[in-house]
């Protein structure tokens, strides 16, 4: 079967609630995938920072099958012998006392929701039901009817309500004195971005964090950091908001935690706060499966051995300053930490996402004119010069 072939297939017995680029893949690895003709195109997507460590990782992979072949899933009613190492490797990479797995990203924002709920009534004293968690204009963390309830974003929200708005004040990414004008007596947690993904690599005020942590310590309020997209070296470092050299409360992991073989997530927090779940309080079936936690450990260990944070910082300054370099008035703003780019242009992005395809380059566009670059960390130089040169021919096509 060809290309389309697959597409009407996939048109006529699948629901519509995406609309991919025509590019149906077949194989991956490393930095490129390949569609069922055999078209090699360069991934700058990564699954949404998923594959960071590239795709089909051999030592990932390897840590996959060899548990694939002795036991996948026990439920959290028995204990297993992988998920204490992947506890343990955690507190050892990120400093804090405690890991809660889960499966998605936005299963491990649910968590970090109930965990700040929990926490602002057992240990804060807010008044049952009542507590509010702030979050910020341009969020994305996840389609559950909870988070979507939170979202600014129409795609997000309309049209599934009803929702509990009033538990989520929101203020302008960025502004403090917004943000403080949003606490009262319920507030227990402070949700956001370290740098806003959906919104094209949104990278706030220098400052902002720091001041977000400060307010957290001043009024007893959980300063909740949503690194699923940001962290683990998308940025460049292991979290986003190591750039302030802020400490949250609570951080929220996700996407690569498993090199994009297994929907691993969790949220970290040190024992005062992770604590107050007792017991058949919270959980998931898959939640913390051997083979979750077997992927998880073997993802986290090639990410620190191969330096791909350290690559990440490297490769990306190199890529941003050349896209800086293009010089072609399309070009709004090059805007990015580590391998992690949000090309801003003075256009509809669209367009110019689906002829890179056709050069043989993925990527994807966001809010109309931004086209969002993040390929997998292990991407070299030549691969980057190869990249620079396919966008800037693009761009100096006029395709309306
Ligand atoms: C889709 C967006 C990115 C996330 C952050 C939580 C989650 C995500 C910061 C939820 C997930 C994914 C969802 C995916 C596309 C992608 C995405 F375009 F939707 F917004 F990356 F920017 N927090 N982001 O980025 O994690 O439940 O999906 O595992 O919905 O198509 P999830």
């Amino acid at each position: 079967m060809k290309t389309q072939d697959y597409i009407a297939i996939e048109n006529e017995y699948g629901a519509h609630n995406y609309h991919p680029l025509d590019v149906v893949v077949e194989r991956a690895e490393g930095c490129f995938v390949y569609d069922v003709e055999g078209k090699k195109y360069l991934d700058c997507l990564a699954a949404y920072s998923a594959v960071n460590q590239g795709h089909c990782h051999p030592k990932i992979k390897e840590a996959f099958l060899e548990q694939v072949n002795k036991v996948t899933l026990t439920s959290r009613a028995f204990r297993n012998d992988k998920l204490p190492m992947l506890y343990k490797k955690m507190h050892e990479l990120t400093g804090y006392d405690m890991f809660l797995p889960m499966n998605s990203g936005a299963e491990a924002v649910e968590t970090a929701i109930k965990l700040a709920r929990r926490w602002g009534y057992d240990v804060k004293g807010v008044e049952k039901d009542k507590a509010e968690i702030i979050v910020a204009t341009g969020n994305f963390h996840g389609r559950t009817t909870t988070i979507v309830g939170f979202s600014d974003d129409p795609d997000s929200y309309y049209g599934y309500g009803p929702y509990c708005k009033e538990a989520f004040p929101m203020h302008e990414y960025g502004n403090i004195e917004d943000l403080k004008s949003k606490i009262s007596k319920n507030t227990v947690g402070i949700l956001i971005e370290p740098i806003q993904g959906e919104g094209g690599v949104v990278i706030p005020p220098e400052g902002y964090l720091k001041a977000v942590e400060q307010i957290c310590r001043e009024n007893n309020i959980l300063f909740i950091c949503d690194e699923i997209q940001s962290g683990l070296g998308r940025a460049g470092k292991l979290f986003a908001h190591y750039y302030e050299g802020v400490r949250p409360d609570i951080v929220i992991v996700g996407k690569a935690l498993s090199g994009g073989f297994y929907p691993v997530s969790g949220v970290l927090a040190d024992k005062h706060i992770m604590l107050v779940i007792k017991p058949g309080q919270h959980g998931s079936t898959f939640g913390g499966n051997p083979l979750a936690a077997a992927v998880a450990i073997r993802a986290l260990d090639v990410l620190i051995e191969e330096k791909m944070i350290e690559r990440s910082a490297e490769m990306g300054e190199y890529f941003i300053n050349k896209l800086r370099a293009i010089n072609n008035p399309k070009i709004k703003m090059v805007r990015g930490r580590g391998l992690w780019i949000g090309l801003v242009l003075n256009t509809k992005a669209r367009p110019y996402c689906v002829r890179l395809m056709e050069e043989g380059m993925l990527c994807k566009d966001t809010h109309e004119t931004i086209i969002r670059i993040a390929p997998p960390l292990v991407i070299t130089k030549e691969e980057i010069d190869w990249a620079v040169a396919t966008i800037e021919k693009v761009l100096n096509e006029n395709l309306g």
